[in-house]
């Protein structure tokens, strides 16, 4: 069973707003669990794997885990642990990689902090009979991965300029506000945005600012973006704290609802931004189906079986026209499991 991309492209702007098929479920917190029963193994071999998230507490790697505790428990001969760095931090996350591998589980499943800086640690995983498997950030060097499974993160910035288009068809400045450089999805977003947003004669990109994948510098960011630069009509905001903080620097600046967000996933705080008008439309990825997927592709690699190198997963545009629907409200972010 795969799933491949079902992303609403750019070319596809006239149905941007539109919400596609979602896919999520509960959420929860960093912390360890076993699960066991439902349809086992028929040789009763039992296998350990250790989900390392990006950063804890992100509602994001929280419903990830989610997913990948249901499919263990699902499977019912696959235990999960999981944890994360307090920040998306490769100086922080590598430590937590090094002592996973010491503890030799039989796979890690992981969002890698840095595009190069994880990658020694992961390969020692690796040289240690670990099977890897990289879920939503990736490696400059991937081999060796079982697989990566991810959101088509380039896609996903090119749409998010298509919605920018349907919100202000005039035209006019538009800003990224992303994490920081060097973790694959966001820039992936950014430049996905960048090369539609270069490219419409309407437009002028006014370039990114980083906020350290925090709300705080995000709403700092983009408060003194919007005093330098007024003529911005659009913000997009490549994740999920970027988006909270754009929303609260465009309120702080005065002009909510003038200058408008489309924000990258799901989480219940952009869900009231949206509510209350901050922001205009959320891309929400399916960080649920990443973790079922990513105990699938584990178990397969460990018991012999055709593992899948590339796997793409859904998006969902939420705006408030659709908020209500199914498919929205299946995709939002939870805060526990
Ligand atoms: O957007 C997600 C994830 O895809 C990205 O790699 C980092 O930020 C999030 O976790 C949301 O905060």
């Amino acid at each position: 069973m795969k799933r491949f991309v079902l992303v609403p492209t750019a070319g596809a702007a006239a149905a941007m707003l539109l919400a596609v098929a979602a896919c999520s479920s509960s959420g929860s917190a960093t912390g360890s669990s076993s699960a066991s029963s439902s349809s086992g193994s028929s040789s009763g071999k039992t296998y350990k794997m250790s989900f390392i998230q990006g950063v804890a507490g992100d509602g994001f790697y929280v419903t990830m885990g989610c997913g990948i505790q249901a499919e263990a428990k699902k499977l019912g001969n696959v235990t999960v642990n999981i944890q994360g760095p307090s920040q998306f931090d490769p100086t922080l996350q590598n430590p937590i990689i090094e002592s996973v591998t010491a503890a030799k589980p039989d796979a890690i499943l992981i969002a890698a902090d840095d595009v190069s800086a994880s990658r020694p640690p992961i390969a020692a995983a690796m040289a240690a009979g670990i099977k890897v498997v990289l879920v939503d950030t990736t490696l400059t060097d991937p081999s060796g991965a079982v697989s990566q499974i991810s959101s088509d993160n380039l896609a996903g910035g090119a749409d998010a300029f298509a919605a920018v288009k349907q919100l202000v068809p005039g035209g006019g400045q538009v800003l990224v506000v992303n994490t920081k450089p060097g973790i694959s999805t966001t820039d992936q977003r950014t430049s996905g945005f960048a090369a539609a947003a270069k490219a419409d004669s309407k437009f002028s990109y006014v370039g990114v600012q980083y906020d350290n994948d925090t709300a705080s510098l995000a709403a700092q960011v983009t408060l003194a973006a919007l005093q330098k630069n007024p003529g911005i009509v659009a913000i997009f905001a490549t994740n999920l704290f970027s988006a909270e903080g754009a929303a609260t620097g465009i309120r702080q600046a005065g002009k909510s609802g003038k200058v408008k967000i489309v924000g990258f996933d799901a989480e219940p705080d952009e869900i009231t931004a949206l509510q209350q008008g901050t922001v205009q439309a959320l891309i929400a990825q399916s960080p649920y189906t990443i973790g079922t997927d990513a105990v699938e592709q584990a178990l397969a690699a460990l018991t012999g079986k055709p593992t899948t190198p590339k796997i793409g997963t859904k998006f969902t545009i939420i705006t408030n026209a659709n908020l209500s629907s199914a498919a929205s409200q299946a995709a939002i972010y939870k805060t526990s499991c």
